[in-house]
């Protein structure tokens, strides 16, 4: 297994409309379990193919609490089929380091999908994981969380993300410098 470099904004990439996956063969399989390995050591709760430059429809997610065991799920080829009320929670993103904002998003999902061997399946989702799984599928549309906020709240969320770019290579820059 292998850690991946996870892109971020302002990627290009990350506004791609990811493809269905056509085939899930060795390839696919062994993205998704990079992709697991890359999300539980960001740490993460989630992440779409997209995030480590691929665009495809595929997702790896994991919302277990603290001292639960771990509880992958391996989404493929997602739709939304049912939705349910709202509910507003803050966000984070891995593409969006030191950015955390409040998102409006449906309380409830059903998704239908395909799991690693090719079998259809659907799942209703509440809570961390609902809000989750609209989030990477929104990546898989080639959207973050900016997209969903004012166009105040979006400049503001975005210089605040240049700022933290920024100072991340300043602190890297003067670690190689005493290294
Ligand atoms: O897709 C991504 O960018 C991953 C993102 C998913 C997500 C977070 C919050 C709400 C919806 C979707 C993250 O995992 S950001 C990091 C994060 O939430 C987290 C990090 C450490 C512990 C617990 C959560
Ligand atoms: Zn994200």
């Amino acid at each position: 297994m292998a850690l991946l470099e996870i892109i971020e904004y302002p990627d290009k990439r990350l506004r791609l409309a990811s493809k269905p996956v056509e085939t899930i063969d060795a390839r696919i399989r062994r993205l998704a379990a990079d992709m697991a390995e890359t999300m539980y050591a960001a740490p993460g709760i989630g992440l779409a193919a997209i995030q480590v430059g691929e665009p495809l429809r595929l997702i790896v997610c994991d919302v277990h609490a603290e001292g639960e065991d771990a509880k992958l799920l391996t989404v493929i080829n997602p739709e939304i089929v049912a939705t349910e009320g709202e509910v507003a929670m803050e966000e984070g993103c891995l593409s969006l380091p030191g950015i955390f904002e409040e998102v409006r998003r449906f309380a409830k999902v059903g998704v239908d999908y395909l799991d690693l061997d090719g079998e259809r399946r659907h799942i209703d989702a509440e809570g961390l994981l609902a809000v989750c799984l609209q989030h990477e599928i929104d990546h898989l549309d080639g959207k973050v969380i900016f997209d969903r906020l004012s166009s105040l709240k979006r400049k503001l969320a975005v210089r605040r993300l240049e700022r933290f770019k920024a100072e991340r290579e300043a602190k890297e820059a003067s670690a190689q410098k005493n290294a």
